[in-house]
């Protein structure tokens, strides 16, 4: 069985614990005798280095099959339950939908023989204390992907201390960092202890000597005093940060040779839909490098493969992500959904493009809104604003043009992860999840390269390949709102209104701007030459202020959202 759990061999699996529940005196103790020495052994290897998440994944795969075989003889004996190291609840937090990274926790802390209630994504603060404190749970964890998630996790922080908790609150997420959870969480909830954890493998390690009675005192002193050396840091290089005065910034675009300009007329205006796209046409643009990632496996693909540390471990992860996505794309277990649009638009004064209906009529659809670099510059170089890559109209050929995409491989993902789940199966349901994101991103690419060669038609003969798509060698970007040329999510409710786009791709937009299903992405298309990334960085209040003058939501409301951004 500890060969089973090792290798994550679930085939004899059943056979084997029947077996062994006969030669046992109650069926607990092949639980607390060969299954847990097995997994001992597991998490003695994975943290001394010799074995990776997704064989972990797959051991606890193994020990869930196993219990689930056991359950019903240990429930029928009514002798003896489980006895758990503690109870973990973990949830993403409202607005958001993220979850690949907490599921990956919930799996390496459970084959840890902790206890972990998993309250899935979206879950407003009232239930994450409630179910807390109706289980009494040991340790609450959140999780968050985009920004707007940090400032839930404030709240939740807050009430935790208002509601007198002491429980520790563990951060996590893509997101988060150890500096916000110091400077932004920390101090408000200050009766228990705070805890960024940066990956699952350090999950086990923090959440063991968290519930020691005897490591907790000294650790959780260690930990206020480290975040108080991070607070401290951060106002001292926040003190040092001179940004250039919002309207100094502003007087330091980027400017086009716009005499010389004349833009692309995309092949239409207005929207098209693409529903139930090919997956197939998908898979040569995915990008394997994050999936590895995804997986905790670093290294370039594919050089992974070949890694002498993680080259074996990758390339048996490589061969199930292969297996399962020819299966998901023969049998069509995933439908992928993509609006784009083209609006005739100019740059306007301030840092804003107002976009029209058509090229005739010129009648004003939406504005969108971007925020300007308050970065000091060398000299000569730019404070960038995204919309100083479209014409203004005073351009010498007043018509320029900017485009909006929006798409998913997601719809299915979360039925189909939530099948193999029920199946005590937690690896291939991450898998689920870790392939849709992989597709929507090269839905993502495949949709802008079609654009570059047949609808904006810059470039009908483009023939990058794969690795040169990756590396962005093509005309034009694809912005995408929360990346950091666009730090405002909130950006996103325009563009979906101008695709339309809840409608035509079923993805929904959460109040915290995250997109359900969560293998989603969206943004602008810019085609000028000269554009390109870059990150808006640190910016004033002052600017925040504009922002909302000329969006027209509430100033408290932008601050929240741009809070990470805000100097
Ligand atoms: C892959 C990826 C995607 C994928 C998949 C997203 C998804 N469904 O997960 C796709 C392409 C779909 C995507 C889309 C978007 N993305 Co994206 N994406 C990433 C990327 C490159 C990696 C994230 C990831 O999957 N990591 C692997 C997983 C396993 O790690 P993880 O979630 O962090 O979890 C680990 C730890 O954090 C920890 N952990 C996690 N939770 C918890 C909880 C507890 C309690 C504990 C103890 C530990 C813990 O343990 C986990 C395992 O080790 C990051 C950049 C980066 N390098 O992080 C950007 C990033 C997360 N994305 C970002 C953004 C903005 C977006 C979009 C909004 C862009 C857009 N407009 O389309 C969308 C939003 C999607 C949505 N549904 O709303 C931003 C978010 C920050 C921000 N400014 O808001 C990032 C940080 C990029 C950046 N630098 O700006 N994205």
């Amino acid at each position: 069985m500890a060969y089973a759990l090792v290798k994550g061999i679930t085939k004899f699996i059943e056979e084997d614990t029947e077996e062994a529940r006969q030669n046992a005196d109650k069926p607990i103790e092949v639980i607390e005798g060969p299954l847990m020495k097995g997994m001992d052994e597991v998490g003695d290897l994975f943290g001394s280095g010799k074995m990776f998440l997704p064989q972990v994944v797959k051991s606890a795969r193994v020990m869930k099959q196993a219990v689930a075989y056991l359950l019903p003889y240990i429930e029928a004996e009514k002798g003896g339950a489980i006895q758990s190291k503690g109870k973990i609840l973990m949830a993403t937090v409202k607005g958001d939908v993220h979850d690949i990274g907490k599921n990956i926790v919930g799996v390496v802390l459970g084959c840890n023989n902790y206890d972990v209630i998993d309250l899935g994504v979206m879950v407003p603060c009232e239930k994450i204390l409630q179910v807390a404190r109706d289980e009494n749970v040991d340790v609450i964890g959140l999780s968050g992907l985009i920004t707007p998630s940090l400032d839930e996790m404030v709240h939740v922080a807050g009430e935790m201390e208002r509601l007198d908790f002491n429980i520790p609150l563990l951060i996590g997420g893509a997101t988060t960092s150890k500096a916000h959870t110091a400077v932004k969480i920390e101090q408000h909830y200050v009766s228990g202890s705070t805890i960024y954890v940066p990956d699952a493998s350090r999950s086990v390690s923090v959440v063991s000597t968290l519930l020691n009675d005897k490591k907790n005192p000294e650790y959780a002193s260690k930990i206020r005093s480290e975040y108080e050396v991070i607070r401290e840091r951060v106002a001292n290089r926040s003190a040092k940060l001179k940004l250039l005065p919002y309207k100094k910034a502003n007087a330091n675009p980027f400017t086009a040779d716009w005499s010389n300009f004349t833009a692309a007329r995309p092949a239409f205006l207005g929207t098209k839909v693409f529903t139930d796209y090919s997956l197939e046409h998908l898979i040569d643009y995915i990008d394997w490098t994050p999936f590895f990632i995804t997986w905790s496996l670093a290294g370039k693909y594919p050089a992974i493969l070949n890694d002498e540390k993680v080259g074996e471990a990758a390339t048996d992860l490589f061969a199930d992500a292969q297996a399962l996505l020819k299966k998901i794309v023969d049998e069509k277990l995933l439908t992928a959904k993509a609006v784009i649009g083209f609006w005739p638009a100019n740059k306007t004064a301030g840092n804003d493009v107002q976009l029209y209906a058509t090229d005739e009529s010129r009648a004003p659809l939406n504005k969108l809104h971007f925020l300007r670099q308050q970065i000091p510059k060398e000299t000569e170089l730019p404070n960038l604003c995204l919309a100083d890559f479209i014409a203004p109209k005073s351009a010498e050929n007043g018509t320029d043009y900017i485009g909006g995409f929006a798409v998913t491989a997601g719809i299915g993902a979360e039925e189909l992860a939530a099948k193999y789940s029920a199946e005590n199966d937690d690896y291939t349901a991450i898998m689920v999840k870790a392939l849709a994101d992989r597709l929507a991103e090269a839905f993502a690419e495949h949709m802008h390269q079609r654009v570059r060669k047949e609808f904006w038609g810059f470039d009908p003969a483009e023939e990058f390949s794969a690795t040169e798509l990756i590396h962005e060698k093509y005309r034009g970007i694809r912005p995408a709102p929360g990346y950091p040329a666009c730090p405002d999510h909130s950006e996103k409710k325009t563009l979906f209104s101008l695709l339309n786009a809840a409608e035509e791709t079923q993805i929904e937009l959460t109040e915290s701007f995250a997109m359900n299903p969560a293998a989603s992405v969206s943004g602008f298309y810019f085609g000028h030459p000269e554009s390109k990334y870059f990150s808006v960085g640190k910016i004033t209040q002052e600017q925040v202020n504009d922002l909302s003058n000329r969006n027209g939501k509430p100033t408290a409301e932008m601050t929240k959202l741009l809070t990470p951004n805000l100097e």
